[in-house]
């Protein structure tokens, strides 16, 4: 087993160290993040593990606030006839009183980095190279420690990475990273710990495990995700509810399976958010591409199938049922329900739909409500569009989870659904939602694996 490499993560105040091993972490509690500067105030390690063996360390550190001020003291360190070099020149700084007073802030970070195998040092790419960067890279640089520059904030305009790279260039460092904690590349870490095994050689092979690891992961995430999303799914096709045919009650029936539609759409979003480690309310108020967010409200609004693009089947054109986006189906003693559930079975439910209306006005009885197709199809985009973006956010992100719409969702928006989900209508008991569910059935886990399988391929 080997020692864990252990990084400082160093630099400016307020440039992102903190969101940074947020980020490394996939932790959205690690430290505290905050525009305020000077939020971390002592050192903060934590570790990244494989197998139960620990890797990677890294040090959170409270920024470097006063460099001008060290390096000139640090310069005037040499004793008469003497010429110190960097990390000799700390070592004396770090034994001295001042390293407990004026420069006690400063001395952490360095007792930090010098205890470390190298250090992350993280530049605000939208900040001018001011003198103050210039002095306190050139006090880390003399620790004699690998650095591995980070540029955060590159996502945001005005940045400022050429002006950057040659002050970098001018001391001695020519490797860097581009890593937005907020927003990381989908290959950012791998990036990051290719560039820092070019400086410790040593660690290669700790940092390809890492690298391995964080692909896996990431496969595994998708995968469970998609299981997810199909258990959601099926749920909702299979989810029947027979109610007395009047007015009333038939209302009173729409609103529940609403409600429960909701409500288990809601549970997906959460298992989602946890699976990715974010927190419950990352995306509950987020807004969605539909109207102004409160996620399933507004489900059942034909218009918000309309402007996600979604084909509107016969179910919600066809007056009775409008903007209800719920099929009515006709069951009852005139027709029987063996019949319409062998019509459903039998892949004819476009036929029981569209006669739906008509049958409607001469039947009485009982009557059926499923879900319609474009409220699967809804359903589905937005559970994949959430994934999307957790993909692709950092755990330093702040804001509230921004879906954007996939520009080539067609399938779900017009193709053919999957037949997982049209054998689900016919099997009622596949629904947790029914109250006489049969969950364990190994036909309802083939479907969903089927489905998950479809929706990890897409
Ligand atoms: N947009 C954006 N904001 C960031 C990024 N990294 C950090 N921030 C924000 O910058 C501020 C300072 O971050 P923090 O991690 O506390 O900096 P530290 O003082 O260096 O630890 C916080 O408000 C963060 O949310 C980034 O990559 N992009
Ligand atoms: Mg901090």
């Amino acid at each position: 087993m080997n020692k864990p490499l252990t990084l400082a993560v160093v630099g400016h105040t307020n440039v992102g160290k903190t969101s940074l091993l947020r980020t490394l972490t996939r932790d959205v509690g690690f430290g505290e993040v905050s525009h305020r500067p000077s939020t971390t105030r002592h050192v903060e390690g934590a570790r990244l593990s494989v197998e139960g063996e620990a890797l990677l360390e890294l040090y959170d550190t409270p920024g470097l606030e006063d460099a001008i001020a060290l390096l000139d003291y640090l310069e005037r360190l040499d004793r008469p006839g003497e010429r110190l070099d960097g990390p000799a020149r700390i070592a004396r700084f770090l034994e001295g009183s001042e390293a407990r007073q004026r420069f006690e802030q400063e001395a952490k970070v360095l007792r930090q980095l010098l205890a470390s195998d190298a250090g992350l040092y993280v530049i605000d790419a939208r900040e001018p190279v001011l003198a103050k960067y210039r002095d306190e890279l050139s006090v880390l640089a003399s620790c004699g420690k690998p650095l591995l520059p980070i540029f955060n904030f590159v996502s945001s305009a005005g940045q400022r990475e050429p002006e950057w790279r040659e002050a970098l260039a001018r001391l001695g460092l020519h490797a860097l990273v581009r890593f937005d904690s907020v927003a990381p590349p989908q290959d950012g870490e791998q990036r990051l710990y290719e560039s820092l095994a070019l400086l410790l050689e040593d660690a290669r092979e700790q940092l390809a495990r890492l690298v391995r690891n964080h692909d896996a992961q990431r496969q595994e995430r998708r995968a469970s995700a998609s299981l997810l999303i199909a258990e959601l799914l099926i749920d909702c096709a299979a989810y029947r509810h027979s109610v007395k045919s009047n007015e009333a009650a038939e209302k009173q029936a729409v609103d529940a399976l609403r409600k429960a539609i909701r409500q288990r759409e809601q549970r997906c979003v959460e298992a989602l958010l946890k699976l990715y480690a974010f927190r419950p309310d990352d995306a509950a108020a987020a807004e969605l591409p539909l109207l102004d967010g409160r996620w399933g409200d507004d489900l059942f609004n034909p218009e918000t199938l309309k402007q996600l693009g979604v084909k509107v089947g016969g179910g919600i054109a066809a007056g009775a049922a409008a903007g209800a986006g719920v099929d009515i189906l006709v069951g009852g003693l005139t027709l029987g329900t063996a019949a319409l559930a062998g019509a459903i079975a039998g892949g004819a439910l476009q036929t029981a739909r569209s006669y739906g209306n008509r049958l409607l006005g001469k039947l009485k009885g009982r009557r059926e409500l499923t879900v319609d197709d474009s409220v699967l199809r809804l359903l589905a985009l937005r559970q994949r569009q959430l994934v999307q973006a957790m993909d692709a956010r950092g755990h330093a992100a702040m804001d509230s989870i921004k879906v954007e719409m996939p520009a080539a969702d067609k399938t779900w928006r017009e193709g053919k659904l999957p037949d997982a989900l049209q054998k689900s209508r016919a099997h009622p008991q596949w629904s947790s939602l029914n109250s006489d569910a049969k969950l364990s059935q190994p036909l309802r886990q083939e479907q969903i694996e089927a489905l998950a399988h479809f929706l990890a391929r897409e």
